[in-house]
């Protein structure tokens, strides 16, 4: 079997690449599987303290492969739940920074993925849609929930029920991506973001991803509470002790990601 995606990790930055670039980068159930053992590496391995993940080619990722549809065993609905369901709550779940490097087509359960990165950096040659009613389907792979919370209701309708599809400076005004850079820049701009990311205090990053997972389900009183707990976490670390000693010291912190 081949690898349909490639890990490599440099520096403690870990780079996913989904690798069916002819297809662009549509998910088999092969490569879905091969991404979450990528995630659960992530997850485990204490030198990962930044995680890009990209496509190779032209494409990020064209969602579902429509030619893999027909063969599928079971329901679609034990499809999701095992797969990219899985992805979706892998990443949300990964208490490390994730960036999407969008570098072209991100559509139907691949737009899913992207979403479910913490920040999401986008050539501006890169395109995105929903593209599940072209093929008479509702969104999954959290794209409903996550267009919604990113974009809000009004945005999130146009997208799933238009089939409009968005270019990188429209995304960028729907709030769907944090950064548009030339083509031609976004290695560098995502290279740079993610060194900043590895060094930065890692377990702090990671808390606040749960913080941030949280709240948005909470009251303002509940959210409080839930901050001042996790801050109980966040202090105990070694990173916390070391960024108050450099600033005591009027020198540059050196955070260990612990
Ligand atoms: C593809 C695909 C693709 C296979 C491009 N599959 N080959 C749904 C149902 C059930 C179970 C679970 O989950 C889901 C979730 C979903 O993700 S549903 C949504 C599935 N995705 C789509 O419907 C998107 C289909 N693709 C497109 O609309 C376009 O390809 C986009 C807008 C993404 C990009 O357009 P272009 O840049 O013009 O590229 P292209 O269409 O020429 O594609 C290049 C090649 O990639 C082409 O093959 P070819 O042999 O002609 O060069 C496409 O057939 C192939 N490809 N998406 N999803």
């Amino acid at each position: 079997m081949t690898e349909q995606i490639l890990f490599d990790v440099q520096a403690g930055v870990a780079t996913i690449t989904l690798n069916r670039p002819d297809r662009l980068n549509a998910f088999t159930t092969q490569m879905t599987a091969e991404l979450l053992a990528a995630l659960k590496t992530c997850a485990r391995d204490d030198a990962i303290r930044c995680i890009i993940l990209t496509g190779a080619g032209r494409g990020f990722c064209a969602g579902q492969d429509l030619s893999e549809i027909e063969a599928l065993t079971g329901s679609v609905s034990d499809h999701l739940r095992h797969g990219f369901n899985q992805v979706v709550l892998s990443m949300r779940g990964l208490e490390k920074p994730i960036i999407a490097r969008l570098n072209g087509a991100v559509a139907g359960a691949g737009l899913g993925a992207a979403l479910a990165a913490d920040l999401r950096i986008a050539a501006d040659t890169a395109k995105f849609a929903s593209a599940f009613l072209g093929i008479g389907l509702v969104p999954d792979t959290g794209v409903s929930w996550l267009l919604y919370h990113l974009a809000g209701p009004a945005r999130a309708f146009e997208l799933i029920a238009t089939g409009r599809r968005l270019d990188a400076a429209e995304a960028l005004a729907f709030g769907l991506v944090n950064q548009v850079v030339p083509a031609a820049e976004l290695d560098a701009r995502v290279a740079e973001l993610a060194q900043a990311l590895a060094q930065a205090p890692t377990r702090g990053i990671g808390l606040s991803k749960r913080l941030l997972n949280r709240v948005a389900h909470l009251s303002l009183a509940e959210a409080l509470e839930y901050e001042a707990q996790v801050q109980d976490i966040a202090i105990a670390t070694a990173d916390h002790r070391e960024g108050v000693a450099a600033f005591l010291q009027k020198r540059p912190p050196h955070f260990q990601g612990r």
